[in-house]
């Protein structure tokens, strides 16, 4: 039975991953800040497959290390890794732009995902085996107003599952890339620092994809023979035809 590492498992496109697979009888490495979350994961999945949490900010590299250092012998071997956590912080024009938003964006959504994968890797390359999904976004395919520093964030997503694929290629370890348009999750609410009401007007109107939408198809992606690597999705809403074209009912 194959091991998977997931990044931001707490909330959203994450946590639906971890339902499917938990369903697939994945072992699970489940991952995120907060605890009593982590805590309802290990309970919910538990009676369906062997569950380890851990706690830490991909922000902190040395935390990353010592949490994955520290997976059980019987879970370190990773066959599938979905570097999700990341969020957008602000939407704002750029001469507006909060540094701290900026800092936190880059942190977490590029430099957390290298030092996750900087540890992760290693074990894949020596057993010549692994699969890693990063989750981009339509937002690392094109740029679309106020978006300029989250877009930024998700292009160097873009660019780093790319060169991951090239660089891993040798090793026989596939690569690829899930990037969503708009899924209802508490994104908005994260970018809109709690403000309920504008983050739930994002999804009105129309019919935003759920985070199971996307799991279905990270699940997927990984349980495809070994000869199969999807390289780069991009996943819209029916509603949704490019980062600024959005079909809503008034
Ligand atoms: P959610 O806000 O629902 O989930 C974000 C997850 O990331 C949470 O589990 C959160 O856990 C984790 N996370 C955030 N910051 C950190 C951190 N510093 N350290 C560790 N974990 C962190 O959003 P989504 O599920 O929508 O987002 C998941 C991914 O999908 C992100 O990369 C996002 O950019 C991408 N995406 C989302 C889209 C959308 O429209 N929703 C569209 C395209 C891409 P905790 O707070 O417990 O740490
Ligand atoms: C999340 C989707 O359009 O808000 O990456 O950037 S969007």
């Amino acid at each position: 039975m194959k091991t998977a590492l997931i990044t931001g498992a707490t909330s959203g496109i994450g946590r639906a991953t971890a339902t499917y697979f938990a369903k697939n009888h994945f072992r699970l490495i489940l991952c995120g800040r907060r605890e009593e979350r982590l805590a309802e994961l290990q309970d919910e999945f538990s009676p369906l497959t062997r569950v380890h949490t851990l706690n830490f900010d991909v922000r902190d590299k040395e935390a990353v290390a010592e949490a994955i250092q520290s997976i059980p012998e019987d879970l370190k071997n990773i066959d599938i890794l979905i570097n999700n956590a990341g969020n957008a912080h602000g939407l704002d024009p750029i001469e507006n732009g909060d540094v701290d938003d900026w800092d936190a964006m880059l942190d977490i959504n590029v430099k957390g995902l290298l030092y996750v994968s900087k540890e992760v890797i290693p074990g894949m390359v020596e057993r010549r085996s692994g699969h890693i999904i990063n989750i981009g976004s339509i937002a690392g395919k094109e740029v679309y107003p106020n978006g300029n520093v989250y877009c930024a964030s998700k292009h160097a997503v873009d660019a780093i599952n790319q060169g991951m694929r090239m660089d891993l290629n040798q090793y026989g370890i596939r690569v690829g890339a899930i990037n969503p348009g708009l899924v209802a999750t508490e994104f908005s609410e994260v970018r809109f620092k709690g403000d309920r009401e504008r983050a739930e007007n994002v999804y009105k109107g129309y019919a935003p994809l759920k985070a199971e939408d996307i799991a279905d198809i990270i699940t997927f992606v990984v349980t495809r023979p070994y000869h199969v690597n999807i390289a780069d999705l991009l996943v819209l809403p029916t509603a949704q035809a490019s980062a600024t074209i959005l079909h809503k009912k008034v």
